[in-house]
Parts: C-alpha cells; structure tokens; sequence
C-alpha cells in the first residue's frame, strides 16, 4: 500500500480509531472540550478522507457546558457488528465511559449509555464471535470518580451488556506493556487464532510507543511479543515524533496499516507542536505470528491546502467548532455573512462566543473581513483560555493581543475604518542562527482595508502556543470571535503552505 498522505488527517485529530465495514472505512478522533464532537470521518481507500458527520451534536451527550479544558471526549474506538456502529468513549471529567450506537455513522448517534461505575479512559470494544460476548478492554486511569488519584490501574478489562451499560463482570488487569509509563489505548484483534492485544505506552510525549501481546482468549493471559515497543519515535530526529495510540485495519489490497497518532514538533530542536496531535498511518505485517509495524514517514499531500468560507449556507459548515457550545449557539449566518452577538465573555472565558476552523499547516495564514461598526471582535488563535493571539477591532481602534498562560500584552493603533481586513500568518522564524531558529513560528498580525494597506500591528513567537507550551491534548484553532455588541464576518480564507 503505497502513496498515502501523511499525516492522514492534518490537524488536531487525535487518538484516532478506524474500522472497516466491506469496502469502506469510518474513523473518528477525541474532541476534549470543542463541539460539535467526536468527527465521523470515511473513506474508501484509505488515502481520502470526508467528515461526513459527529457523534456528539446536541447538548446532554456529552457534560461539556463546564467541563476543565482537556476534559470531555477522549479517545473513542469505533466498530461495527450486525448492522450497528459502536462508539465507546471516555467523557473525561464529565459523564464518564459511554457507549454510543448508530445504524448510520454519518448520524444521528444515541445519547450515549453510561457503563456504569466503570471509572477508567480510552475503552475499546470487541465480540468474541464464539458466544457473542463483548469486551470493554480500557485503560485504568481515573477521570471520572471524582476519587483522589491513587494511581494508575494498567490495562483492565470487563464484559458488558452494550444494551444497558451494565458491566457483567468485574474489572480484571491485563497484560500493561513493557513497564513504560501510561499503558493506554487498548484494542483488542482475533488473527489467525490468536487474540492480539495491542497498546500504546511510554505517555503521549516523545516516549510514546506501540507495544502488542498475544493469547488465545479475549480475557488472556496475554504474553508480551518480541522487541516491544514495536513502534515509536522516541529519540529519533524522525519529522513525525510522539507517534503511538494506534488501531490496526486491513487495507482494501489485503496488507495491513495501523493507524496512530503523532506530531510534527518543528524548531531547531524540535521542540514546539503547533498543530497538536494529528492523524497518521503506517504499514504493517504479520512475521512469525506478531505484528511488525513501520515508522511513521511524512508523505505531504498535494491537495487540501485552502479553505474558504463566503458564509452564504443557512448553517455552519460541520468544519467550524465552538468551544463547550456548539457553533449554532452563538453564529447566525447565511447571505454572505456571518453574525456573532458578544455577550461580553471574552477568549480567557470558558465559553467564549468564537467559532473555530483547526490550524493544519505548519505555515498557514487565515484572514477575514470584519464590520465591527456595531461591536467588539476580531481573529485568533488559540490553544485555550491561558493561550490565545487575536487581532480585534471595534470601538476605532484595532488592537493586537498576546495571551501566555494569563499574562498579556497588547499594541494598538487607530482603526484605519470600521469594516477592515484582519490578517493572521504563520510564518517560519526568520534568521540563520540556531537561537533564531529555536522557535517554532511566528504569528504575524496585521491590519488592511479591503486587502490594501496592510499594516503589522504584532509579530508574536509561535512556541508559546504550541502542545508543548500549553501544556495540552489539543491543537491550534483559527477562529472568529466576539465580545460585545453583533460582529459581522465575512469571506473568510485560510491557506496552508505547506503540509
Ligand atoms: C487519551 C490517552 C492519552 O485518552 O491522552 O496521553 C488522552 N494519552 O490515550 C487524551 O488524548
């Protein structure tokens, strides 16, 4: 299998599951705090990928409304049995471990099914065909209970009624790896006779890895297979770094493919993530009765660079998300504009009144047209509400603003008319040295009227907003905010450089 784009889905897109039905294959990512959640995306050879809907779109699937930042859908595995789709899922510091069920991936999707008292993350499921049981093998790390933390649990595992939630067993330990740090991402595979258990361990950082045990039971013993972690980039100057949380599929020519996440740290030492974790794919086989799994190669994409949005549809595009509300909440659009009502929250607001389109070039810029004639809002970007850039207008002045966990710094000039042009570039760090080249980007904002007259209010250091600085499970947002009065946005373009 060959000419695969990598990253897959370029983006925060992470913890990635994927499951074939026939010929076709659906794959979804966490979401943590943003909304509409948990992406359903398909595709037929595994190369091109279309959003064709989300598990999570009204409110009371997931407790987003107040959820930490960080929290809310992590890690979802998706499968198929009798005509279902199956999505198990932790919703992190909020309702717990839930089940959710379609007849159709591109939705709607249930409410989602507590499984109760089950308190741990990254839940997969299985069906051993033999007697039809299912098994929820998870990871024993506690988000839920509202429990002090007494460690980490390791890989457990229970069988459940999928109907109720009700586990119809008590959780048992599992085979945990190779003793690296946070054995998590379970899934569980039946192949030639054995039952393969495979995890990520080693944490999401740099250390992160795949690791896979074998049994002849869904419920093990499982023994560890040779040179475990099979995969990672740890320590390695490979592009793609942090690779691990993967899901195996067979690919539509027979061979095989594990699909992971991983990240594109750039700098001189690579250092700083701007996009966060993104979704990526690697060739794999079976030797000797385990699985050999390829590092993570960059292969850039030719396609998919430009995004555009005249806002002339009565509803958002399902690319835009809000954060702990969905998109519909706080935008009206339609007839080429799309109308934001600031309800004084600002971006180091839990709720902001912004929506979102996810950062997915290490060098991108985004602009958009603004008439602040009746209001306070602008363009941003951001990692949460410690991590923002944005350039606002409103009130006569433009005013660019740099927020690094809570401490801020603003410049200012008189705004050139109230319908101006707002501009946000990433761009590469300029200079030969290795201390210029230390950083990531930088995030250059600037000012024009219809395009003429630019004018550079701030040019900010991109590490500041990147995973590793925020110290985050997600990745850079690009988006529209308010807040006060109505703000009226429209032709938006964002342009990716480079992939
Ligand atoms: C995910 C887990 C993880 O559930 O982060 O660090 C969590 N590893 O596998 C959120 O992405």
């Amino acid at each position: 299998m060959t000419g695969l784009p990598n990253p897959l889905i370029p983006g925060f897109y992470p913890d990635p599951s994927v499951v074939r039905v026939g010929t076709d294959y659906y794959l979804a990512t966490s979401t943590f705090e943003y909304l509409p959640g948990v992406p359903v995306f398909h595709s037929t050879d595994l190369s091109h990928w279309t959003l064709i809907g989300h598990v999570v779109e009204r409110p009371g699937q997931l407790a987003s409304h107040d959820v930490p930042t960080n929290g809310g859908a992590w890690a979802p595995t998706i499968r198929h049995r009798d005509g279902t789709f199956y999505i198990v899922i932790t919703d992190a510091m909020g309702r717990g471990m839930l089940i959710f069920t379609a007849t159709d991936p591109a939705g709607p999707w249930s409410d989602g099914t507590v499984v109760e008292d089950i308190h741990g993350i990254d839940p997969d499921l299985a069906w051993d065909d033999d007697d039809g049981t299912a098994y929820i093998t998870y990871s024993g790390l506690d988000t839920t209970s509202g429990k002090p933390f007494s460690g980490h649990g390791g890989i457990q595992q229970i069988t459940v009624d999928l109907a109720t939630g009700k586990p119809l067993s008590e959780p048992k330990s599992l085979w945990s790896g190779t003793g690296l740090k946070f054995p998590e991402a379970p899934h569980l595979y039946r192949h030639d006779g054995y039952w393969y258990l495979m995890i990520a361990e080693g944490g999401t950082e740099r250390g992160h890895g795949i690791s896979v045990a074998r049994g002849t039971s869904p419920g093990g013993p499982f023994e560890g297979g040779p040179g475990n972690p099979v995969v990672s980039a740890r320590s390695t100057s490979r592009v793609i770094q942090n690779t691990g949380h993967g899901d195996l599929v067979q690919a539509p020519d027979g061979s095989w493919a594990v699909i992971m996440l991983g990240m594109r740290p750039a700098g001189a030492t690579q250092a700083f993530s701007a996009l966060g974790r993104e979704t990526f794919i690697t060739t794999a086989r079976w030797e000797d009765g385990w699985l050999r799994i390829d590092p993570v190669e960059p292969a850039p994409a030719n396609e998919g660079f430009g995004f555009t949005d005249h806002f002339t549809a009565p509803a958002l595009s399902p690319d835009w998300i809000a954060i702990r509300r969905y998109p519909s909440e706080v935008a009206d659009t339609g007839s080429g504009r799309l109308t934001l009502a600031g309800d004084g929250s600002t971006l180091d607001e839990l709720r902001p009144v912004f929506v979102g389109y996810r950062q997915q070039h290490r060098q991108a810029e985004a602009s958009v047209t603004v008439d602040a004639s009746e209001g306070i809002g602008g363009l941003a970007v951001r990692f949460d509400e410690l991590h923002h850039y944005e350039i606002e207008v409103g009130g006569g002045t433009v005013t660019a603003r740099g927020t690094v966990a809570g401490l801020r710094q603003e410049w200012t000039l008189p705004a050139p008319s109230d319908a101006v042009t707002l501009h946000l570039e990433c761009i590469p760090p300029p200079g030969s040295t290795l201390l210029d080249m230390l950083t990531s980007d930088l995030v250059v904002l600037s000012v024009s009227v219809a395009g003429a007259d630019k004018r550079e209010l701030a040019r900010l250091d991109g590490r500041y907003l990147s995973q590793e600085t925020a110290a985050s499970f997600t990745g850079r947002v690009l988006g529209l905010y308010a807040v006060h009065g109505d703000v009226a946005f429209s032709d938006f373009r964002y342009e990716g450089i480079e992939s």
